[in-house]
């Protein structure tokens, strides 16, 4: 009590000293914790990731073996997936700002909080300890070969179990939080989005994750008893291990997006000083993606041998998840709509995140289509489609919130004009690496070889090229990060002039959040009528 208290009056980050991290039950902290450790894999996959660029600057394998290559892409893909993108916005900026956006103290569990935050840690040290042999199965974990390599599969396995445990805790944790602790007057149709997305993103969490976690299981008993789920010899079948795979992979594709789009809602309306449009319409097409994202995991599998009836359903469902993801891009363009824009950072890589998502959103029925796909079907059509969406959509969203919540978790400003030119060289960066890679993939260049036909060439150089243009605007990003951390001027509570909560408290915030627990009279979008409170 007596500590809170001291807190309250100097900001959350006050308290110095390792355990007043390790132990602390502050959700603030938490997901400072995990920005930092979700961050620094982001960087250590993107390490991976110049790797095969640089590979791929020539047809032959020049730098590195087949099998480095294979290690390489694994490593990639699985870091970037289940150590950087489905933890870091939620349980980063999730943990940081639910509760200040619902007018919360904390979230419902500070234990389970700490205790999702210490296992996500023991899952990537057991992924870590799988480097001894490390992974070269891809991020898929395909079976038969996953079964047989001799890479530490099992190790691996369980070490994303823990992972998924952490996630669980997390999602159930921020489905309490949501129910019961938002404050007098904050109405269901008046939370921020950001809320609406994080919620839905938490109930795939919860279900989906169970799956995968089971799925990685059974795959370890397969390789350490020999029990033959997977193997046509024992009665088993490997292309289940796709089914299981997929009914949680596809899902948590959402559980990757939603809450960046949560973050894209919040930024588009400050920045071009309007009410959002449609807010009911982003807020159910939320769940509806949710809910659509469980019935159409099938469209991974067109070419693994199901029955082509199962190939139809699959393909008219996937169409379907289209509608409430236009419906909010719509809604987002509809918003910007005769706004005074202004371009700062945040607002730069919100839109950014529209252009780019929208490029991968449309790519994506032609994946979807049966007869499509079976020509495009692990092509690098394939892996521009994914990056577009991921990395154009999702790490762009993430981007856009740390660059607009910067001030309120440090309490300093970032340097804009840093800002601005570390966006432009990611911008272009990231397009001449990626829409490249339609182009060959149209073309059939497949993808996971470290070799190529020699007519592939001028692509990957570009491509290459464009991806070192993208490695130093993200290291001019992270320096400009460090560099607002030492340098920053002070931020003011309400820099951007916003009205939901989080901004009506100090920066950095106190312990407790709120001294009072505000009491809410309308919803957090209504700009332009009376503008934004004073600083
Ligand atoms: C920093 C820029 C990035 C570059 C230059 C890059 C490059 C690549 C390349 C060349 C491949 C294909 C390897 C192959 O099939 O032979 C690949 C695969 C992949 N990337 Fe990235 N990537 C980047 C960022 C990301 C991000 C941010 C994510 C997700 C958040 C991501 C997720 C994946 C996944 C899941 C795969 C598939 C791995 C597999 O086939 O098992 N990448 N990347
Ligand atoms: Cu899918």
């Amino acid at each position: 009590m007596e500590r809170a208290a001291e807190g309250n009056r100097r900001g959350y980050l006050a308290e110095r000293g390792w355990r007043s991290w390790a132990y602390t039950m502050d959700h603030k902290r938490i997901g400072v914790m995990y920005l930092y450790t979700t961050i620094a894999f982001f960087l250590v996959g993107g390490v991976f990731a110049l790797l095969l660029r640089l590979e791929l600057l020539s047809p032959q394998a020049k730098y590195f073996s087949d099998h480095a290559y294979n290690v390489f892409f694994t490593l990639h893909g699985a870091m970037m997936i289940f150590l950087f993108i489905i933890p870091a916005i939620p349980s980063g900026l999730g943990n940081f700002f639910i509760p200040l956006h619902i007018g919360a103290r904390d979230v419902a569990f500070p234990r389970i909080n700490l205790a999702s935050y210490w296992v996500f840690v023991a899952g990537f040290l057991v992924v870590i300890a799988s480097l001894v042999s490390p992974m070269d199965t891809g991020w898929t974990f395909y079976t038969p070969y996953s079964a047989k390599t001799g890479a530490a599969v099992a190790t691996l396995s369980f070490g994303i179990f823990l992972i998924g445990m952490s996630s669980i805790l997390t999602g159930l944790n921020f489905i309490v939080t949501i129910h019961k602790l938002r404050a007098p007057g904050m109405t269901w149709h008046r939370l921020p989005l950001f809320i609406w997305g994080m919620y839905a993103t938490s109930i795939i969490q919860v279900i989906a994750t169970p799956v995968v976690g089971v799925t990685f299981l059974l795959l370890a008993m397969e390789r350490l008893l020999g029990v033959g789920f997977f193997d046509p010899a024992k009665g088993g079948d490997p292309v289940l291990f796709q089914h299981f795979f997929w009914f949680y992979s596809h899902p948590v594709v959402y559980v990757m997006i939603l809450p960046a789009m949560g973050i894209i809602s919040e930024v588009i309306p400050v920045f071009s000083r309007k009410p959002i449009f449609g807010y009911k319409a982003i807020a159910y097409s939320s769940l509806a993606i949710a809910f659509l994202g469980f019935l159409v995991w099938g469209h991974h599998m067109f070419t693994s041998g199901m029955s082509p009836l199962a190939n139809a359903i699959f393909s008219f469902l996937t169409f379907f998840v289209a509608v409430p993801t236009a419906v909010k891009v719509f809604n987002w363009i509809a918003t910007l709509y005769k706004g005074s824009i202004t371009f700062e950072s945040p607002m730069l890589y919100a839109l950014t995140f529209i252009f780019l998502f929208a490029v991968g959103g449309l790519t994506g029925p032609f994946l979807g289509a049966l007869a499509t796909n079976v020509q495009l079907h692990d092509t690098y059509f394939v892996v521009a489609h994914f990056h577009y969406t991921m990395m154009g959509g999702t790490v762009m969203g993430f981007f856009a919130g740390l660059h607009y919540w910067f001030p309120k978790m440090t309490g300093k400003m970032l340097n804009e004009k840093v800002a601005r030119i570390a966006w432009a060289l990611v911008f272009v960066g990231f397009n001449v690496t990626f829409f490249t890679m339609f182009i060959v993939g149209v073309r059939g260049m497949p993808r996971r070889y470290a070799e190529y036909l020699p007519k592939f060439h001028v692509e990957n150089v570009i491509s290459t090229v464009g991806s070192a243009i993208l490695a130093v605007g993200i290291a001019v990003m992270v320096l400009n990060f460090i560099l607002g951390l030492r340098k920053g001027a002070p931020a003011p509570g309400n820099p951007w002039r916003a009205l939901s909560l989080e901004w009506q408290t100090p920066s950095p915030p106190d312990t407790d959040n709120f001294h009072e627990i505000p009491v809410v009279t309308d919803w957090p979008y209504g700009y332009g009528k009376a503008e934004g409170p004073a600083e």
